[in-house]
């Protein structure tokens, strides 16, 4: 077997070197693979919302918790249109959709098919976010066009078992290893900020690293702690190790888009820009995410200005 470019240690190392070095190893891999400025723009789309029998420390929408959240059945398509029309017209190129399931039933499913095609008809690219997916399913999504699915590992094999018990770390990767077999897109990232350590985090990214086929898209989201979880305490993350991570991510998936997700919010213009230069070129737009607040367009769009940017599409079109 061949040896693998990155182990532990390398990851340690780069971290553990002095920040503007690991910073300019990672913007010099960034510029060899993406323009200069290059922001991709998704927008999410909450389609059944919360009552998930999964127990997810982390999250708003697992009935485990009370987080006082409202429950939404499935959207309708015609929702689904609505919101995707919006997207597509602030600039997104991707619409989102995420389900609070364990994964999706036989009933849900067609009616998740069509939610597609009908993001595909707007001249979206779709991806989808349903929890665990049998192969099968797999392949009805790519034949009704998905892009992208999204399905998280969160963090490491190790930390897994602290923040979820209703699923194992094997669920998950089976779960990918179906996505990548029916052809669709793997987005897969984790969570950062929710009491795991350093070497969790270079043990998730290594998990990713190790996927026969390597991820295109990688959210990274900072922990939103939202109140009634067992993570509502959680200490904020240091901004540097935020930083330091998205470096590190870059590092390792060169060419892949790397999206600042969860918890803008709670950055700073500062943070995000630092984010942005080790590596980070995706983001949510739209003032929500999923249940919780993301930054309004305009604080995105001034953010962006600043930076002398690529702006979405709608702002370009501005005289
Ligand atoms: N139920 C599906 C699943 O778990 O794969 C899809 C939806 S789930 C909400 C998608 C992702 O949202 C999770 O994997 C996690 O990374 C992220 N997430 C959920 N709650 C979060 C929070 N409070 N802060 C940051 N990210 C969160
Ligand atoms: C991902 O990694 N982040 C998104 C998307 N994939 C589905 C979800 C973020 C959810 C944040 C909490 C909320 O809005 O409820
Ligand atoms: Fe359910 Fe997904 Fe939330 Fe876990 S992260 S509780 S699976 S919606």
């Amino acid at each position: 077997m061949t040896e693998l470019l990155w182990n532990e240690q390398k990851c340690l190392a780069l971290l553990d070197q002095p920040f503007f070095e690991l910073i300019q190893l990672a913007y010099t891999a960034h510029k060899q693979n993406f323009k200069v400025g290059d922001m991709e723009f998704c927008t999410l789309a909450s389609i059944k919302t919360g009552a998930c029998p999964e127990d997810c420390a982390y999250c708003p929408q697992s009935a485990h918790y009370n987080t006082g959240l409202k429950k939404e059945k499935l959207m309708d398509i015609a929702s689904v249109v609505a919101a995707a029309t919006d997207a597509k017209r602030n600039g997104a190129k991707r619409f989102c959709m995420a389900a609070a399931w364990r994964g999706p039933s036989q009933k849900d499913l067609p009616k998740v098919v069509a939610m597609i095609r009908a993001v595909k008809d707007l001249g979206l690219e779709s991806c989808v976010s349903l929890g665990l997916l049998e192969a099968e399913d797999a392949v009805a999504l790519k034949e009704a066009g998905l892009d992208f699915y999204n399905h998280n590992l969160d963090s490491s094999a190790e930390f897994y078992s602290a923040i979820i018990q209703t699923r194992t770390y094997e669920d998950r990767l089976n779960t990918l290893n179906h996505v990548m077999a029916a052809g669709i897109n793997v987005c897969c990232g984790g969570i950062l900020g929710m009491g795991e350590s350093r070497i969790d985090r270079i043990k998730m990214l290594l998990t990713l690293y190790e996927l026969p086929i390597s991820p295109k898209s990688i959210p990274i989201n900072q922990l939103i702690p939202i109140p009634g979880t067992p993570l509502a305490e959680s200490p904020p993350l240091d901004p540097f190790e935020l930083i330091k991570t998205i470096a590190l991510t870059r590092i390792l998936f060169p060419e892949a888009r790397i999206r600042l997700s969860a918890g803008r919010e709670n950055m700073t213009d500062e943070t995000q820009a630092w984010c942005f230069m080790a590596g980070a070129n995706s983001l949510f737009i739209g003032d929500k995410l999923l249940t919780a607040k993301n930054p309004k367009l305009e604080r995105d769009d001034a953010l962006l200005q600043k930076l002398n940017m690529q702006l979405p599409e709608i702002y370009n079109a501005k005289p």
